[in-house]
């Protein structure tokens, strides 16, 4: 006997019996039935969301970059003023043109053209806005703990989801209209998604890294040069009098959301809710200043030999 043989010679023994019991197999249709239901709603409500969820996050972030940007163009904007202590240049002209990037930004996501001509810009902007914490980290952070955000932290690290939410719409079209995107991709190759595991680790370590290196630059710099920190709140300065010696430079912090600003003798800030203002004081004196807005809000610097 060869072996072919063997294997089509069926094994003996008793054949599968056909399921006589009508109840258990009309339960089991029945199981099956819910499970096919199921899975169909499954997938209607896969479809929907595909639909209409790439078409929400498009419009959203249309709204919100027309919206902001439109206060920034009519120098309406809470956050006016952290744009303006934040970039290093000139700040009249700044937020404005700023406002009008936004709203072109926006204008592309709202009507689903030109997204992917205004990314870049898209992307310049918002990776602009995670300077705060470098630039400013006593307003971004609290306690000079960069774990600890303020609120204006928070502000500027949920940006992290606006970018994401770009990328993802601009790499559709008009979503919802003309080319409904697939809606499901399955995980696939093991390789890439451990390369994407590495970018996420790259994206979370990189700035925690920056952030510590800056941190340490700080405290150096800190020790050779005095700085004053006054808290803007409650229609006050806090501490109303510093002493700083010459050369040094004093810092005011807006807190509490009400716009204030602070104008002394060849130091104005623009009229501000939040964000800080830096001035340094080269010539020994006492030097009065006073919130313009406010009468009764003043106070005083006194920079020493
Ligand atoms: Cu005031």
């Amino acid at each position: 006997m060869s072996s072919t043989n063997v294997n089509i010679h069926r094994p003996s023994g008793p054949e599968p019996e056909p399921a006589k019991d009508g109840a258990r197999s009309q339960g089991i249709r029945t199981r099956a039935s819910a499970r096919q239901r199921l899975e169909s709603l499954d997938r209607a409500a896969r479809e929907l969301l595909g639909r209409v969820g790439p078409l929400l996050l498009r419009l959203s972030l249309g709204i919100v970059f027309v919206w902001f940007g439109l206060l920034k163009v009519l120098s309406a904007s809470a956050v006016g003023g952290l744009v303006a202590t934040t970039v290093p240049f000139e700040s009249s002209w700044f937020v404005p043109v700023l406002g009008v990037v936004e709203v072109v930004i926006g204008l592309a996501f709202v009507t689903g053209r030109f997204m992917r001509a205004t990314l870049p810009l898209f992307v310049l902007h918002l990776a602009g806005t995670f300077l705060v914490l470098i630039v400013l980290p006593e307003v971004a952070f609290e306690n000079d703990n960069p774990l600890m955000l303020s609120i204006v932290g928070e502000f500027v690290v949920k940006n992290l989801v606006l970018l994401s939410a770009g990328l993802v719409v601009a790499s559709g079209g008009r979503a919802g209209s003309d080319h409904p995107r697939q809606p499901e991709r399955r995980a696939g190759d093991p390789k890439k998604v451990a390369r994407s595991r590495w970018a996420i680790a790259a994206v979370l370590v990189v700035p925690a890294v920056l952030l510590s290196a800056c941190d340490s630059d700080d405290s150096t710099a800190s020790s050779n040069r005095n700085t004053s920190t006054i808290a803007v709140r409650d229609y006050e300065f806090e501490p109303g009098t510093v002493s700083v010696g010459v050369g040094d430079t004093v810092t005011w912090v807006w807190e509490g959301g009400a716009q204030h600003n602070v104008v002394g003798d060849g130091f104005e800030s623009d009229d501000q809710s939040s964000g800080s203002f830096r001035h340094a004081f080269d010539e020994p004196g006492t030097y009065q200043y006073a919130c313009t807005l406010h009468p009764g809000m003043q106070g005083d610097v006194i920079v020493e030999e």
